[in-house]
């Protein structure tokens, strides 16, 4: 059995539609603890992060908003993540998805500190690949994967303690690439599932090669949930839908995978805008799925075997 440890991160500044802030209320209202303790586990939260006061950050994009609030939040997470690392498996509960430049990098820290390489599980529509300085949009959610790969572009920002090798991080559900995303990836040596692949392949070959490297690595996996890696049809509470999503099964089955390897030590949830949300199907779905992670099933299947 796991302890899961809770941190809220109402995080709002990446992107520019309010309401996501009020994602870790949503998840404690659609029964994310009890969900757990149903399962076995421990559940411990934390409660909300609180950043330090904004300070006076800016860089040369026009476009990039709320860079301050942003540093400051990274800084936070980054050592609250550290900080629960070794007492359990964190669940960040966003907050948008520029949570990320700090959960990733607390995983990082602890990584560092333990010894174990870091390999990184992205699920989403978006390969959130642009720097400070590439994005258009100026929404500093779109940049976490490039700003944990160790890319240059983020001067204002932290330095990324210890950049994750391309091949340590395995992206899916991905199909809206802006072009200075796709060519700052192409480089690089991470695996991405985009929709194409998972419509040919399936998802269950290319995640449980993924899982097999993560093994032989003793690495520890961070997964990164992004609302918007499900069909906006059943997941309606994202700000940046886009069509042709993963499906309820297909979102399940990868979550119950994750859980048979035994491998995932952290979760980023993120997106969430409950303004945006039907009577809370999607902050509940968001549960569900969570709950698939972490071991509930509907009838005990032999594990299989990896390796
Ligand atoms: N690439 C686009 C931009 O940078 C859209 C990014 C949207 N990101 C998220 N998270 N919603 O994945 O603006
Ligand atoms: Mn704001
Ligand atoms: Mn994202
Ligand atoms: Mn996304």
């Amino acid at each position: 059995m796991t302890h899961c440890i809770l941190i809220g991160a109402p995080v709002d500044e990446g992107q520019r539609r309010p309401g996501c802030l009020m994602g870790p209320a949503a998840y404690r209202t659609a029964g994310l603890a009890a969900t757990l303790g149903a399962l076995g586990h421990s559940v411990e939260d934390r409660g909300d992060v609180t950043p330090a006061p904004p300070g006076t950050q800016t860089c040369a994009n026009a476009a990039v908003h709320h860079l301050p609030e942003t540093i400051a939040w990274t800084n936070a997470l980054r050592e609250a993540t550290a900080a629960a690392l070794p007492d359990g498996m964190p669940i960040i509960m966003g907050g948008d998805h520029s949570l990320a430049l700090g959960s990733v990098a607390g995983v990082a820290l602890h990584a560092a500190r333990v010894g174990r390489p870091q390999f990184v599980i992205w699920l989403d529509a978006h390969s959130d690949f642009h720097t400070v300085e590439t994005t258009t949009s100026g929404n500093l959610h779109g940049t976490p994967m490039a700003y944990a790969s160790g890319l240059p572009g983020f001067d204002p920002m932290p330095a990324f303690p210890n950049p994750i090798p391309g091949e340590n991080i395995c992206m899916f559900g991905i199909r809206s690439v802006d072009p200075a995303e796709y060519a700052a990836m192409q480089p690089t040596d991470i695996t991405v599932n985009d929709m194409r692949v998972l419509d040919e392949q399936g998802i269950v070959a290319p995640l449980r090669e993924f899982l097999n490297r993560v093994r032989a690595a003793n690495g520890l996996l961070h997964v990164s949930l992004d609302v918007d890696f499900l069909d906006p049809s059943i997941a309606p509470a994202v700000g940046t839908t886009v069509p042709g999503g993963t499906t309820f099964r297909e979102a399940h089955l990868v979550m119950e995978l994750l859980h048979e390897s035994k491998l995932v030590t952290s979760l980023d949830l993120v997106e969430l805008n409950p303004f945006l949300d039907e009577r809370g199907r999607t902050a509940k779905l968001m549960v569900d799925l969570v709950g698939s992670l972490m071991g509930r099933k509907v009838f005990d299947r032999p594990t299989r075997s990896y390796g």
